[in-house]
Parts: structure tokens; C-alpha cells; sequence
């Protein structure tokens, strides 16, 4: 159970992470902000959509519609180093919050939750509305930390990183061939399909 747990959160934890392909030499705009397409301060499930496909598209080098364990990678190290803003080879949680949702509020604190959501974005949308603020992006993706940091020590590691993204893409390849395709990819961060997980129901 913790297991499947685990998986699922590394599902969703790149969500925002694994995807966000569409990386800068300096992250001027969190992955919140850049998801939030129109910048209302709201992601729908459109806004989701579309930047799940320009992601894609942007890790897709050779743009054969299939991504190798090697494109999806290869801006990993880049988007470690990004969130590690103070440089000293750790991404504390503030650190991971501000890069994905921006500075979080300072009203929300770190919880240790241990209620974690299913699967996507559109699970951290608590009140249902079909949006996800700001607040619920950080309120999310603290929880995710504190499963991504699973000695609860506050730091993540480059190598732990890398290791976890290197999950992520064994987790998409659905088939196992060693190529994630646009279906696949898809399927994996839009939801359908994630409450399955090697024949055990995530509940
Ligand atoms: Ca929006
Ligand atoms: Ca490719
Ligand atoms: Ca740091
Ligand atoms: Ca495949």
C-alpha cells in the first residue's frame, strides 16, 4: 500500500515537475504561473491540458511523437538546479514550493499530511470547483514534498531527484518498450488509467 502510494505521488509530484520541460536558464515564472495560461490566478482543466501537450512537444527533441528515457531527462539536472536557488545541493521545501507555485502565502504552512490525492493537478482542486489556486497548488505540493522527502529530513538531493524522475518515466511507459508515446503520456498526467497501477486499485 505504501508502495502504490509512493508511485502515485511520484505521478503527481511530476506533474509539476516531470513536465515542466519547458525550462529557463532562470526561472522567471513559476510552473503555476505558467500552466495558468491567461494568468486569472486559476489552472482549469484546459489550461492543464494545454501545457501537458506544449510539454510534450518541448521534450520530444527529435519530434517523432515518442519520448526515449534520454529526452525526458535531459532537462532534469537543469530543473534541479533551478529550484535550488540558494545553490547548496538541496531543494528544501520552500524551494520547491515557490518554484512550482510561485512564493507560497504566507497563511499556509507545511503540514504533515498523510491524506495524499489520487492522482493530477485537478486532485488538488479540494473545494471542486474545477480550478486550482495558488493556495491549493501549495497546499498539494507541500504534501507532495513531505512524501518526495520520505525521511522527512527537508532536503531532496540531486541523486534522489534524478532517481525519481527516472521512476516517473518507467511509471509512463506503460507498455514497456523503452518509449513514452503521446497516448501514453497523456494518459499518464490526465488522469485516466492512474487509479490502476500494476493490477492493485489505488484507493
Ligand atoms: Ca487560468
Ligand atoms: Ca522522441
Ligand atoms: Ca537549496
Ligand atoms: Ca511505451
Amino acid at each position: 500500500m505504501k508502495r502504490i502510494l509512493g508511485i502515485v505521488v511520484i505521478a503527481s509530484m511530476a506533474l509539476f515537475i516531470g513536465v515542466s520541460g519547458i525550462h529557463a536558464a532562470t526561472q522567471a515564472k513559476s510552473t503555476f504561473e505558467k500552466m495558468d495560461a491567461d494568468g486569472n490566478k486559476n489552472i482549469t482543466a484546459t489550461e492543464e491540458k494545454a501545457y501537458i501537450e506544449n510539454s510534450f512537444k518541448s521534450l520530444d527533441a527529435n519530434k517523432d511523437r515518442k519520448l526515449t528515457r534520454d529526452e525526458f531527462m535531459s532537462d532534469k539536472e537543469a530543473v534541479f538546479n533551478d529550484m535550488d536557488v540558494n545553490k547548496d545541493g538541496l531543494v528544501s521545501i520552500q524551494e520547491f514550493v515557490g518554484y512550482l507555485c510561485g512564493k507560497p502565502p504566507k497563511a499556509v504552512k507545511a503540514k504533515k499530511s498523510k491524506t495524499v490525492p489520487k492522482s493530477h493537478l485537478q486532485k488538488a482542486d479540494r473545494n471542486k470547483d474545477g480550478k486550482v489556486t495558488e493556495i491549493e497548488c501549495v497546499e498539494y505540493v507541500e504534501i507532495l514534498y513531505n512524501y518526495a522527502d520520505g525521511k522527512g529530513e527537508g532536503k531532496i538531493t540531486k541523486e534522489a531527484f534524478l532517481e525519481r524522475m527516472k521512476d516517473v518515466f518507467k511509471h509512463m511507459d506503460k507498455n514497456k518498450d523503452g518509449v513514452v508515446t503521446v497516448e501514453e503520456y497523456n494518459i499518464y498526467w490526465l488522469g485516466k488509467g492512474q487509479t490502476v497501477i500494476k493490477g492493485g486499485k489505488v484507493k
